[in-house]
């Protein structure tokens, strides 16, 4: 059997070449994304189909051959699960329709998100039939605090000021809210790995919109116990938390959560991420504008994360996601640069 070499370093191995993609691998830096997504008119148009959202998610493994292949679906189909309404305008965003919490219902979420399942066994299969063996399959899931901004601002924000006052002035109705969010992500999560995830990333994009007592109260707490109810109904499946923009935060997260690997943005050292996080992988961290411009500037810095992380169970990724202006040329050079290096 091929080893997968980033479910090793997710196990704290040192492997004998380091893994790697990349957040957004999928996406508008692709023709043949762009192609499919005018064909089907619109992203949740693909997102919501099985055979669409397999073809996307398998276009950057047939170009570059990550050791991980993410599932194409989007943080914000939670919501809509749970009964708010989710539009994609062309060029703007998300917008999510009017929060009514005590409406939203958690023990219906399968009903929108079975089509997402059916996407998820279906990469499985095309990973094992078109031979990418030493790939592995990443579901994922928003975390609590990021999708509750999100639903209360009702789209994306520079500030998520609208969110953060609802928190700190209706902590009963956010902690319900946060509440909803973390059982619904549970099963979402746990109904991936049934359909054939074999690792999950917690996107907690938006952790540094937190102080450092929500920062306790809305991430660590919340995170904590989806990975422990997560952990219970598959003890083998390693869970990866990416709380982009914790800062000096970034140790309690690692050791309060218990998660296996750890997300890190493109600001924070990995040298120092590595002593605040025992026995954890690390995965991460090239600027994606890095990547955009390329040429000598990427490649140096590849090498320099590469060469520091060389004896630490690593994954190699972005500090975040693919910009959609990124050539193609850079991330095939890239992808080179990482599995020629020793
Ligand atoms: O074609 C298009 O116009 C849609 C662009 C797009 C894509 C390709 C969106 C809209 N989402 C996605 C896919 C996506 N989103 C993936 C697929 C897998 C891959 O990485 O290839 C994943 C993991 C996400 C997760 C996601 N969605 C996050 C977390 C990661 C991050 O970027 O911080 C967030 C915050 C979202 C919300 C979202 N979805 C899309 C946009 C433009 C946004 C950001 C909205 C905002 O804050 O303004």
């Amino acid at each position: 059997m091929t080893e997968k070499l980033l479910l090793s370093a997710l196990q704290g191995k040192v492997t004998r070449r380091t893994p790697f993609w990349f957040m957004r691998q999928a996406g508008r830096y692709l023709p043949e994304y762009r192609e499919l997504r005018a064909q089907k008119g619109g992203f949740l148009n693909l997102v919501y189909d099985p055979l669409a959202a397999c073809e996307i998610t398998m276009q950057p493994i047939r170009r570059f051959g990550m050791d991980g292949a993410i599932l194409f679906s989007d943080i914000l189909v939670i919501p809509q699960a749970l009964g708010q309404s989710l539009e994609f305008t062309a060029g703007e965003g998300p917008q999510l329709g009017d929060l009514n919490i005590a409406s939203l219902n958690p023990a219906r979420i399968h009903e929108t998100l079975s089509p997402i399942y059916e996407t998820v066994s279906n990469i499985r299969a095309s990973l094992k039939t078109e031979g990418f063996h030493h790939t592995a399959l990443i579901g994922f899931a928003g975390s609590p605090w990021t999708l509750a901004c999100y639903m209360i601002q009702g789209q994306g924000s520079k500030d998520f000021g609208k969110a953060k006052h609802f928190a700190l002035q209706n902590p009963a109705q956010f902690n319900a809210l946060l509440d909803i969010i973390l059982e619904a992500t549970i099963a979402y999560l746990s109904a991936q790995v049934k359909a054939g995830a074999e690792a999950l990333q917690l996107f907690e994009s938006w952790a540094s919109m937190a102080d450092t007592k929500g920062f306790e109260d809305w991430i660590i707490k919340p995170t904590a116990r989806i990975v422990t109810a997560l952990r219970t109904l598959h003890p083998q499946t390693p869970i990866i938390g990416f709380p982009k923009g914790a800062g000096a935060m970034l140790g309690r997260y690692a050791t309060e959560t218990g998660v296996q690997g750890l997300g890190i943005d493109s600001l924070t050292p990995l040298n120092w991420a590595a002593e605040q996080a025992p026995g954890l992988a690390l995965q991460g961290n090239l600027d994606p504008w890095v990547l955009a411009a390329g040429g000598e500037a990427m490649e140096s810095r590849a090498l320099a994360i590469l060469n520091s992380m060389k004896n630490h169970p690593f994954i190699f990724n972005l500090g975040h996601g693919i910009d959609k202006s990124t050539p193609v040329e850079h991330v095939e050079t890239l992808s080179r640069i990482i599995k020629e290096f020793r």
